[in-house]
């Protein structure tokens, strides 16, 4: 049936995400939790692929051997029963008050030593379950008083703890693949690593970058104020783009993790576009929340709607690529000169000189016409249905 999720779509949505019960700094749980069988079934029933957690999502943090092998066998059955895959895992770094100044990055090194030891456990547990991608997000490493931790021990802190774990995956033989989460703000008044291209920076100075890159999240650039889909484009041109969280947010609020495309289409449909003709084939993750307003039949019309909405922009960009004036428009303003991109691609001395004397008239080039309106029209228009 048209627009129903496809499982080569690899649609994900967290324990935390479904498993929501609305509570916000401002009053608690609107919703009775959801035990995993329960979230499974759920997922199972609006026809997602898959299921991430934190270790904390399946097994609380004070739960005893036996209650921890009870909640496994009941997760293993509820995963079997719906068709459901674990490809990624995630360790809680950010709820338990030892985290309260951060984590690998806390000043106290017994702290950072029990963050790292987590994260040990938490992949063990991920691995159990078949995760190939881990998502660090960095909750609790950043501050609100810049007195209180040194910004350039905190970088060198996240390295040694990273490092650390890299070598543990491949001991274990994991295969992990490590996937970074940036946040500009909330929970702390100043978090590190700000954006993707903070994580996409520091890739490169780790001990093991080829297992390295960035799960991006649509709130996180936007609360900041920046275009995601130029963060996205980087990573996945750098094929760093190992995971991706789709929600929405609306610029300079607090973070909404609104569902897929309900305050952005038009942003959605460019970042939809932009995984499509890169042929991104890593899980789309949907880190959202429903309303604090739902129940849980609207919690999965939420999660339909997600799924819904990539799929519905999918055959929009397919239908934008296929459109014939949109193409057109595309093949004027991309002009092409082989002889001086021939000169350009590489420097050399002779390449130099005859770039020097290649004559480029500033006034005729400035004059050849950009439609950029005409483009953004018809762009609307198949937003809008009409074409
Ligand atoms: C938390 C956060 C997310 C992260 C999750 C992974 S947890 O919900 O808001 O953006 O992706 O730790
Ligand atoms: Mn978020
Ligand atoms: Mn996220």
């Amino acid at each position: 049936m048209a627009y129903e999720p496809d499982k080569k779509m690899k649609f994900t949505f967290g324990l935390w995400t479904v498993g929501n019960i609305g509570r916000d700094p401002f009053g608690g749980p609107t919703r009775e939790p959801l035990d995993v069988r329960g979230i499974c079934d759920l997922l199972g029933d609006v026809g997602a692929y898959g299921v991430n957690f934190h270790d904390n999502d399946l097994i609380p943090i004070d739960a005893t051997a036996s209650q921890a092998a009870e909640i496994k066998k009941e997760f293993k059955k509820g995963l079997k029963d719906n068709g459901l895959v674990v490809p990624m895992a995630t360790t809680n770094l950010f709820s338990d008050p030892v985290f309260k100044d951060g984590a690998f990055t806390s000043n106290n090194a017994r702290i950072r030593a029990y963050a790292i030891q987590k994260t040990m456990r938490a992949m063990d547990l991920g691995a159990e379950f078949g995760a190939k991608i881990y998502v660090f997000w960095g909750g609790r490493e950043g501050a609100e008083t810049d007195a209180a931790k040194n910004p350039v021990e905190a970088i060198k802190r996240f390295r040694e703890a990273i490092d650390f774990l890299c070598e543990y995956s491949i001991s274990q033989k994991y295969g992990y693949k490590f996937a970074f989460e940036a946040k500009p703000n909330e929970p702390r008044g100043n978090m590190y690593f700000g954006v993707t291209g903070s994580y996409l920076a520091l890739i490169p100075t780790l001990a093991h970058p080829e297992m390295c890159g960035v799960n991006p999240e649509v709130a996180h650039e936007t609360m900041a104020g920046l275009n995601f889909v130029h963060h996205v484009a980087q990573a996945l041109e750098q094929k760093k783009l190992f995971h991706i969280d789709l929600n929405d947010q609306e610029i300079g609020r607090y973070d909404q993790d609104f569902r897929f495309g309900q305050a952005n289409i038009k942003q959605a449909f460019f970042l939809v576009k932009l995984l499509e003709d890169y042929k991104y084939d890593g899980p789309r993750h949907f880190d959202a929340h429903a309303l604090r307003t739902s129940n849980y039949e609207d919690v999965k019309e939420f999660a339909k709607g997600c799924m819904r909405t990539y799929m519905i922009l999918k055959e929009k960009a397919a239908r934008w690529n296929a459109d014939k004036e949109i193409q057109q428009i595309l093949k004027t303003v991309n002009v092409e000169d082989q002889s001086v991109s021939k000169l350009t691609k590489k420097f050399n001395p002779g390449n130099a000189k005859k770039l020097l004397e290649t004559p480029l008239d500033r006034i005729e080039l400035a004059s050849a016409p950009l439609p950029y309106e005409r483009l953004d029209q018809l762009t609307m228009e198949i937003l809008m249905g009409i074409r």
